[in-house]
């Protein structure tokens, strides 16, 4: 959709009459950041009006993963598509993701929850504070569990850190309890969650989280820098 198209059908809606809590979901390529957005519509959609945005670099291969998969109706997914490092498009130039928000928050004006996936990064991605309420960072065990050791803002900082893939953990050689002790190391009380979202419910953990996260109505600790404390 052009801009001009995106535009006047954004000025043609009503005003929300509330915002959603808007939660960032963040991590390198391929952790499973689409695989948690599937997992927690499926099973906070009967209970949450959920909209979702996503980010590719050059293609829209995400949001049409999840229209496809049918965990929520393909009106309430939207698709960016950034051309440029996924982190300029939630940290520095957030204006394509506030459209992409704009346009669902005015289609579904009682939304309740806006799941934003960045890009696939490294470990320097975060979230501006301006587009969402809460970060979660995804990471997985694939790459060894050395992962939560090299720290980052997305790992050290996010208001939920996710280790996913548990499931090839032994044979990757990862030792989970490294992970977990290393990221309490970096993160201090802040939660860590770990997961294997290809089995059915795999992501009911992380949704109890999201559920009083939504409930608080800020799960975010965060600075005038854009960063969680
Ligand atoms: N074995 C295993 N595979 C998983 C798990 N979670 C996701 N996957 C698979 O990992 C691959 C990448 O998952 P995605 O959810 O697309 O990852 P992503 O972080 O959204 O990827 P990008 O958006 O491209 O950065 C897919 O083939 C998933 O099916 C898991 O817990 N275990
Ligand atoms: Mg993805």
């Amino acid at each position: 959709m052009t801009t001009i198209a995106r535009t006047k059908q954004y000025l043609d809606l009503p005003k929300p009459t509330k915002r959603p809590f808007r939660i960032g979901i963040g991590g390198p390529v391929g952790s499973g950041k689409t695989a948690l957005v599937a997992g927690l519509c499926k099973l906070l959609s009967d209970e949450l009006s959920i909209i979702v945005v996503t980010n590719d670099i050059f293609t829209m291969e995400d949001a049409e993963f999840l229209r496809k998969s049918g965990v929520l109706s393909t009106d309430r997914i939207e698709a960016v598509q950034t051309g440029c490092c996924p982190h300029t498009a939630i940290r520095d130039d957030i204006a394509a993701n506030l459209d992409a928000l704009e346009l669902l928050e005015g289609r579904f004006p009682q939304a309740d929850l806006a799941l934003i996936e960045s890009g696939g990064d490294n470990l320097t991605a975060i979230f501006s504070t301006a587009l969402v309420d809460a970060q979660i960072f995804v990471v997985d065990v694939s790459g060894g569990d050395k992962v939560p050791r090299k720290g980052g803002p997305g790992v050290s900082r996010s208001d939920l850190l996710v280790i996913n893939k548990t499931d090839l953990a032994p044979l990757v050689g990862a030792d989970l309890e490294v992970m977990a002790r290393d990221a309490a190391a970096k993160r201090g009380d802040r939660p860590v969650l770990f997961s294997h979202l290809q089995e059915p419910g795999g992501a009911s953990e992380v949704a109890g989280w999201v559920r009083s996260a939504v409930a608080q109505g800020s799960g975010s600790a965060t600075g005038e820098d854009g960063l969680a404390q």
